[in-house]
């Protein structure tokens, strides 16, 4: 049974497409798979050609073959993958989520599901190599993890008090045939829901759901606000409402679509040391105390394909699902929410710091407080948001940082347009205390953490000359010659062509008129009445 929402119907569009390598040679899951995938990460594989794998020969390490095949990076390896699965151009996707996040649409109960093909519960889990034990779950970094983690598990809980669902993409390592670890960031909605059921003295009922519609696992990343549900988020991504089905041992409805759900319940008044596991601020994170699920039920369908998410060190599948939706989210917040309509666009960079850290905004014709108010709207939007962040005009690339180091080395006084604000959150960032000790030095890696920010005003505030390159059309010319030499293909790096910038004049523009026209001279003429003598 499938359905043009899930997540085989999009892995046959990616096929399709030339988007999906299948590799069916053996693969070990425990050391191979992830570090295989990596390459199209940490090469100089250009990211239009990264692609989503999906592995149908899975082993590990102790020579065991799996049954299920492994799909690694095939929700967005990069942006043209995330609009395949968003079944949308990507010039559409800030509309989407736009639209998504005003007009959520409401999940469905339904009554049956592929999910419900498979149902384990009580010893069957606990049989040797079956449970989570038959899961192909890869280790993302081997050599420094600790075990396989799931990284595309989506945690769906209540709140106790309101029954409003969450859906949290958190990862969970694997601690044994019926307990799976959770971490979670300052924050998260799953810590909030925990809290309550620790006041009120019951445990919390919890799905952790994998290869659900990928509308949902893009809901499922991104930070909404509390008590809005994802579930129908990715309803409002999709135009229509995402299927549920009751799961078999707990009170929580899923993805009747999904591939594989896991059900438990998680005790409030327990936690365990989970990690290290290698994180996307792109080091390892230290074991922390955190909660654990104890697993009552696996449910899949007969042939469940995994998912794993590639993240760690970015760019890579965990920044790339994160930013499509992020900046649109940001630039949201400060138009409307701040109502700074100056501000026209926003680009949270990617490569090597994550997309929290330095942000880069581009303002139309702002007024000089406008940008100091825009500058620090961005460090309160989320926690550990906005470690540099950058102001500039509208007539620079701000995905280009050569662009951006250009408008700050000449339009920009440092003692005058940098502003460093104190008692920021450090959010999720080392440095980390010592990973080994006692459980009572271990917890003091709860200790609240500060940290700074600095604010950069790189906008003009007087008049420039202009930029020194030639004019549009003598570019534009010379591109069609380029061509017409069959020289090798070129991409304009903006800025290709000269512009001003307010610091110019009629006689300026006159003289460099006559001097493509080959009349210098007059200007020569005209400038020896000017001559002075020293
Ligand atoms: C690949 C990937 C892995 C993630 N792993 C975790 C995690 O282990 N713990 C966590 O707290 N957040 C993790 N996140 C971030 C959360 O998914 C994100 O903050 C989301 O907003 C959490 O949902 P919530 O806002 O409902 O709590 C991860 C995100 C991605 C893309
Ligand atoms: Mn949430």
């Amino acid at each position: 049974m499938t359905d043009p929402n899930d997540l085989r119907a999009h892995l046959e569009r990616l096929d399709a497409e030339g988007r999906l390598v299948r590799v069916t040679r053996p693969i070990n899951k425990d050391t191979e798979l992830h570090p295989l995938v990596r390459w199209q990460f940490r090469s100089d594989l250009p990211e239009n050609q990264r692609k989503g794998f999906l592995f149908e020969n899975v082993i590990d390490s102790s020579g065991k073959r799996y049954q299920h095949p492994v799909a690694v990076g095939v929700l967005a390896s990069n942006p043209a993958i995330y609009a395949v699965g968003m079944q949308c151009e990507l010039s559409e996707v800030p509309a989407r989520w736009k639209q998504a996040l005003s007009n959520p649409i409401e999940a469905v109960l339904v009554d049956s599901g592929p999910v419900h093909e498979v149902v384990l519960t009580g010893d069957a889990l606990d049989a040797a190599g079956e449970g989570l034990d038959a899961i192909p779950i890869p280790i993302s970094t081997p050599g420094f993890d600790n075990a396989p983690y799931s990284t595309c598990s989506h945690w769906i809980t209540k709140d106790i008090d309101t029954g409003i669902r969450n859906v949290g993409n958190y990862r969970g390592q694997i601690k044994g045939s019926r307990k799976v670890g959770c971490y979670n960031q300052g924050g998260q909605h799953f810590t909030l829901h925990l809290d309550k059921c620790r006041k009120k003295g019951v445990p919390m009922d919890a799905a952790l759901v994998i290869g659900p519609p990928p509308a949902v696992s893009y809901a499922a990343v991104q930070k909404v606000p509390y008590g809005v549900d994802e579930l129908a988020v990715a309803g409002g991504l999709l135009g229509e409402p995402i299927p549920l089905v009751r799961c078999k041992t707990v009170d929580i409805e899923v993805p009747a679509y999904a591939e594989l759900v896991i059900e438990g319940r998680v005790n409030p008044d327990w936690l365990e040391p989970e990690g290290p596991f290698g994180e996307s601020h792109g080091h390892m994170h230290p074991r922390e105390l955190s909660p654990f699920l104890e697993v009552t039920a696996i449910t899949h369908r007969k042939d469940m394909i995994y998912l794993s998410f590639i993240s760690q060190v970015t760019p890579s599948e965990s920044s790339v699902i994160k930013k499509l939706g992020y900046e649109p989210m940001l630039l949201g917040f400060i138009r409307d929410s701040v109502g700074l309509s100056s501000v026209v666009a926003v680009n949270m960079h990617e490569p090597m710091t994550n997309l929290r850290k330095v942000i880069v905004i581009k303002m139309k014709n702002p007024s000089q407080p406008e940008v100091w108010r825009a500058l620090s709207a961005v460090t309160t939007f989320h926690q550990g948001v906005g470690k540099l962040v950058i102001a500039v005009d509208a007539d620079i690339d701000i995905t280009d940082m050569d662009a951006v180091l250009w408008a700050i080395s000449y339009r920009c006084k440092p003692h005058e347009d940098m502003q460093i604000l104190h008692g920021r959150e450090k959010g999720h960032a080392p440095p980390f205390h010592y990973m080994g000790g006692t459980t009572e030095e271990r917890v003091q890696y709860h200790e609240e953490a500060t940290d700074s920010c600095l604010l950069v005003n790189a906008t003009l505030k007087t008049p420039f000359p202009p930029v020194s390159l030639p004019k549009q059309p003598y570019m534009e010319r010379a591109l069609e010659i380029w061509k017409e030499l069959g020289l090798p293909e070129v991409r304009p790096k903006y800025p290709w062509y000269g512009y001003s910038l307010g610091q110019w004049d009629t006689e300026l523009e006159e003289e460099a008129e006559l001097a493509v026209q080959g009349k210098h001279h007059l200007t020569g003429d005209k400038l020896a009445q000017r001559k002075v003598k020293v």
